[in-house]
Parts: structure tokens; C-alpha cells; sequence
């Protein structure tokens, strides 16, 4: 299947927050109940179509990191050139919450400053009151007594700090799959509005390339333009 842009993505934040298990919901639809903590990075990668741009296609290559300290020199390296960014916490630990803005910091070291942001409050099945954890959802409705887990950081306080950071928000459930997919695409439309504002470009941002020649007629119209800029 052709694509019209790829865009690289990490995934990031603290360790047990649910990266590998949003990165396996979106490529795989499976959700995985003890997967292993992830050793360095993981890669997935998965097409997406973007009705909000014309139905673009989208291939989204994801780099997902450690959230275990001992790994984040490695980790850090696989921020540079990525277009886009997951940074997840838990909604039920505090702390995750609290240690985005370390991870925040560390991205804005390490990625490019026009990278975009997306903050993920990952795990809202877990929490009963939450509302939107039963829509579209793959698992039954009610969470069992077992599992349910306090949330420890409402959507307000999340959404608040995402304003202030500038990055985008979301809430979200690998286990039920609810805006899983939503996530990475709000992200790549964002991301899709620099490329168009002439912020990110196949030149100098290594995380954002054009399609190559394909058999699709959206490709084709999309790689003659660019042809006939270059040699014009
Ligand atoms: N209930 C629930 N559990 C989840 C969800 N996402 C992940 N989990 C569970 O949380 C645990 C950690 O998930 P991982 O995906 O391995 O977390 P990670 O952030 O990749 O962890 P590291 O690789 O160690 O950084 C696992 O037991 C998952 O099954 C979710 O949306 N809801
Ligand atoms: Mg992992």
C-alpha cells in the first residue's frame, strides 16, 4: 500500500505507563496483559488515513522507548530527527504524571524543537467513573472490582499542563483501544500543518519524508509536484 508522507514518532514517559501496549494496540490491535518491560527500543510502524487531510495516507514509523532509567542514554539518541511524540503517563500513578515534565525536558534537549507533542493519560479503563473508558470499547463494560484503580490525575490538571507546554492532550486506553489510534493522528495532523507552513520540510527534518513514486494517483499527483518544483 503507497503512502503520501511517513513521519517518525517516539513514544516516551516512565516506565509501566503503557507505551509498548499503545504501540501494539495500534499496529497489532491486541492488547497484552504482562508484556515485557521494553530493553532499550522497540519499532512499529503502521498506515493511517487522515480524512481531516484529504484521506492522506500516512505511514507512521514509532520508535518506543524504556521508561526504566538505566536505558534513557540509549533512548535518548532516538529522539533526535522524530516529527512527533507520545509522552504517556498512567492516569492512576501521580507519579508518572508528575515525571513528564522530566521527560518533557529531556525531549526538548534532545529532539527537534519543532517536534510535536501529544501528552497521552493512558489507562482510563482502569478508573470507574470515567466515562469515556466504556466507549468503543473492546473489553466489557465494567471494569472488575479486582483491577479498578483510583485515578490519581484528572483530565482538567492534565489538560491545564498540556496548554501551558504547548503540547496537545489525550486520554486514552490500550487495553479498550479508545483513542489509541486518535492519539498518533491528531499528532500527524498537526505535523502535516508545519509541513504545510514550511516548518518541517524532506530537506532538513529527517523525521517527515514525502512519498516516493507509487501506483496510487494520489501519490502520483503528489511526487509530480514535487518534481516539477525541483527542476523548475
Ligand atoms: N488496565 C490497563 N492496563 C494497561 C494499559 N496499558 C498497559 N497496561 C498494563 O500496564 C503494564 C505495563 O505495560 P507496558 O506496555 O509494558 O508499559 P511500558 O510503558 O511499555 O513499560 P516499559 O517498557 O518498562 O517502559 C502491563 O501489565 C500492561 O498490561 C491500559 O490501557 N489499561
Ligand atoms: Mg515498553
Amino acid at each position: 500500500m503507497s503512502w503520501n508522507y511517513v513521519l517518525k514518532f517516539i513514544i516516551t514517559g516512565d516506565a509501566a505507563t503503557g507505551k509498548s501496549s499503545l504501540l501494539i494496540r495500534l499496529t497489532d490491535q491486541r492488547f497484552l496483559s504482562n508484556p515485557d518491560p521494553t530493553l532499550g527500543v522497540e519499532f512499529g510502524s503502521k498506515l493511517i488515513t487522515i480524512p481531516e487531510e484529504d484521506n492522506k495516507v500516512i505511514k507512521l514509523q514509532c520508535w518506543d522507548t524504556a521508561g526504566t532509567e538505566s536505558f534513557r542514554s540509549i533512548t535518548r539518541s532516538y529522539y533526535r530527527g522524530a516529527a512527533g511524540c507520545l509522552l504517556v503517563y498512567d492516569v492512576t500513578s501521580r507519579k508518572s504524571f508528575n515525571n513528564t515534565r522530566s521527560w518533557l525536558a529531556d525531549v526538548r534537549e534532545h529532539a527537534d524543537p519543532h517536534l510535536t507533542c501529544i501528552l497521552v493519560g493512558n489507562k482510563v479503563d482502569l478508573c470507574e467513573d470515567d466515562s469515556a473508558s466504556s466507549e468503543a470499547s473492546a473489553s466489557p463494560p465494567t471494569t472488575s472490582k479486582l483491577t479498578r484503580r483510583r485515578r490519581e490525575v484528572t483530565t482538567e490538571e492534565a489538560e491545564l499542563f498540556a496548554k501551558e507546554e504547548g503540547l496537545l492532550f489525550i486520554e486514552a486506553s490500550a487495553k479498550s483501544g479508545h483513542n489509541v489510534e486518535k492519539a498518533f493522528e491528531q499528532a500527524a495532523i498537526e505535523i502535516l500543518g508545519k509541513v504545510r507552513q514550511g516548518i518541517f520540510d524532506d530537506d532538513r527534518s529527517p523525521g517527515v519524508k514525502a512519498s516516493k513514486p507509487s501506483n496510487t494517483n494520489n501519490t502520483l499527483q503528489l511526487d509530480q509536484g514535487t518534481q516539477k518544483s525541483s527542476c523548475c
